[in-house]
């Protein structure tokens, strides 16, 4: 791994291991000065490929597009957008064409905005255009998997959830009181639909205060998670990033007598409005600011919560006080006129202009213990540096517990403390695909407990796309259905295949032993969960074009069906495999199939996956009356497997709950004789 420093960079934290840096000149790029930065350039060969760079759109092959680190709250999640809620500034090119030299791993480490132009502007060229300050990070080497973990183990051990939340989970902008979230458990047992957790969305706070409860929906809260929990459900609150400006309110209070918020130039506290209204932002880069807000959590810790969502922290600004004020003095000013169309057209321009204004970025300063910092720069560490407020006050306050903690924005050095949601998806076919698509890119940037919102966050959910979308999440670490207020009602239990639901919900917790334990040695190893087909077979010149299966864990790959109205799908066979249908988690069969292309039937009933040529996975044989996780027993297990002689596993297990993790002489490696197996 070498290292390179240019200008004078702030310390991010998104990498752990010391590299010293190096003398030489960066060698895989062409380095060159732009405006107000820095411009590496490279070559790329015609079929060379180019992974990465995490939550973004299009394919597992960045090619062709330009991706633009700028965590940004756009819910309009189309092809011709170019940065989403995250900044994941790491890429590996793989090079076909050996001539142009070896494949690399870069990391840009600018949290600042930073261009990649993957062959956008010229089919053959890679550009990444960063700011003046910052480090890089590059790794050469010709196996993808060893690319792979090296830049991993730069960064870090990635986030561990507790096992529970493994489980199926539940969410919508909308249950309003202890009553809606009672009725959706209650559902859920009814029709025997296993089920983890219940998110409350921002309707549970008073007025959108942090750290809230409205007392009229929840008048004894801590009562009702204890009854939830009882029932085997935990409760998932959101926390929002903007704090309301409100007298009386402690938080608020607290923070502007202590100074813990994003501050003006003039050193007065920046205003922008978010759900609450009017809000001051925390300096999450300000050390006592970040041991303050992550105090916070304490109260519902105490009240019985194990698991909490950081939302808005790009941060989303609908308005700044300022900007909203210029825009309503211009507005009026034009107001007795005869608008023609440009006029009409730019009033349009600036009132959509106030979310999010790319000025409001550059108008306030974090104090990063001492150092003031224009935001802009430092932009994509705002959320990262929220949930690590949250991760290291957890770490005080249960110091040896699992709590389940993932956020909308993020920077790499995050996935050390929590995880990601891919933010507010449609239901839309095309985003089915997009999910999937993002998973592995996610993995190799550390990213390994993420799930997008199942169904589709904004849109009505169809039956059929709910189900294709279950089929998928499956393989998900986090699967939670979520959908936004005013959108049709979408948990299993609303669709007349509840059935159907309740059986591929079934089939996930059936597959909980081997989808826990592939994660667990995937984040305990710098390894990945979610693979592009190519990683596992990089001599096969077609698996690297392959957009739409992906690796999952050693053993399976997986094929999902993503489009509406399909009887199955073709799949690519990279070698010989065991095709795993599964009608429920009690019928099951079983077909071999040859390396090459095939058209599957899968029908809207069924989930299917693929187990790789002398490999097994354990599958758990599920009581009738399964609820949780905790009723998945480690004992009652069939080896589903494929192979001449025999198999081996490393099966990993714990506690779920307790950071003491299994270390790795505790793994138990299983070899079965084919006999001893169930395939084929
Ligand atoms: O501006 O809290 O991505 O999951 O339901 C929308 C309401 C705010 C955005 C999140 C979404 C959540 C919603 N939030």
């Amino acid at each position: 791994m070498k290292k390179y420093v240019f200008g004078n960079p702030v310390k991010t934290g998104a990498v752990v291991k010391e590299v010293l840096e190096s003398e030489d000149e960066i060698s895989v790029f062409h380095l060159s000065e732009v405006q107000d930065g820095l411009e590496f350039s490279c070559r790329m060969g015609e079929r060379d490929v180019v992974y990465g760079l995490g939550e973004q759109v299009r394919g597992i092959n960045k090619r062709g597009f330009s991706y633009i680190s700028y965590a940004s709250d756009d819910p309009i999640h189309t092809e011709n957008k170019h940065s989403l809620y995250g900044g994941h500034n790491f890429l590996i090119l793989y090079r076909a064409d050996a001539p142009d030299g070896k494949s690399f791993g870069v990391f840009v480490d600018d949290p600042g905005k930073v261009v990649f132009d993957v062959g956008e502007t010229r089919r053959d060229l890679l550009l990444i255009r960063t700011g003046k300050d910052c480090v890089v990070y590059v790794t050469e080497g010709d196996s993808l998997k060893d690319l792979a973990k090296q830049f991993r183990e730069l960064v870090g051990q990635s986030y561990i959830a507790p096992k529970w939340a493994f489980g199926y989970q539940q969410s919508r902008w909308g249950y309003l009181n202890e009553s809606d979230v009672r009725e959706v458990v209650e559902n859920h047992r009814k029709h025997g639909i296993p089920l983890e957790a219940v998110y409350l969305d921002i309707d549970y706070m008073k007025d959108y205060k942090d750290f809230t409860v409205d007392e009229e929906r929840f008048p004894d809260f801590q009562g009702f998670v204890e009854k939830m929990r009882r029932e085997g459900v935990h409760l998932v609150p959101i926390i929002d990033a903007g704090v309301k400006i409100e007298k009386g309110y402690p938080v608020y209070e607290e923070g502007v007598r202590e100074n813990y918020f994003c501050r003006e130039e003039n050193g007065e506290n920046f205003v922008g409005a978010v759900w609450p209204g009017k809000v001051h932002f925390p300096d999450f880069l300000n050390a006592k600011a970040r041991t303050w807000f992550g105090g916070k959590y304490r109260r519902l810790i105490e009240q019985g919560i194990d698991g909490f969502w950081n939302d808005m922290n790009e941060p989303a600004i609908f308005y700044s006080e300022k900007n909203l004020k210029k825009v309503l003095d211009e507005i009026s000013s034009i107001k007795d006129d005869n608008l023609d169309l440009n006029d009409f057209f730019h009033m349009q321009e600036i009132v959509e202009g106030l979310c999010n204004h790319p000025e409001d970025y550059k108008s306030f300063y974090h104090d990063m213990d001492g150092v003031k910092v224009r935001h802009d720069k430092v932009h994509n560490l705002y959320g990262f540096y929220m949930t690590k407020a949250a991760a290291e006050a957890f770490d005080q306050i249960a110091p040896n517990q699992r709590i389940l903690l993932f956020s909308r924005s993020s920077y790499i050095g995050m996935h050390r403390y929590g995880g990601i949601w891919t933010g507010d998806n449609e239901s839309w076919w095309s985003h089915l695909l997009l999910s999937i698509q993002q998973m592995p890119s996610l993995n190799l940037c550390g990213i390994l407990y993420t799930g997008s919102d199942l169904g589709g966050f904004g849109s009505d959910a169809t039956e059929d796309l709910l189900l294709r979308w279950m089929a998928f999440a499956i393989f998900t670490p986090l699967m939670r259905n979520h959908a936004a207020a005013g959108t049709r009602r979408q948990e299993a239990y609303q669709f007349e295949a509840v059935e159907s639901f309740r059986s591929l919900i079934r089939i996930r917790y059936a597959l909980l032993p081997y989808l826990y334990s592939e994660y667990m040695k995937a984040a305990l190893s710098d390894e990945l969960y979610f693979r592009p087909v190519s990683f596992d077979y990089p001599k096969d010149r077609h698996a690297f074009f392959v957009e739409d299966q992906l690796m999952v864990g050693e053993s399976i790959m997986i094929a999902p069906v993503y489009t509406q109205n399909a009887a199955g799908r073709y799949v690519y066979l990279p070698e010989e495999m065991l095709l795993v249908r599964m009608r429920s988690d009690k019928e099951r069969t079983y077909q071999v199939l040859s390396k090459g292309h095939h058209y599957i039937d899968v029908s809207l009933k069924e989930a299917v996956f693929f187990v790789k040529k002398d490999h097994m996975l354990p599958f758990a044989v599920l009581e009738e009356d399964v609820r949780t996780t905790q009723d998945v027993s480690p004992e009652r297990i069939v080896w589903i497997g494929f192979a001449d002689k025999e198999a081996e596993y490393v099966l990993y297990e714990d506690d779920g709950v307790s950071k003491r993790y299994a270390p790795k002489e505790d793994w138990k490696t299983i070899r079965l004789k084919k006999e001893e197996m169930e395939g084929f």
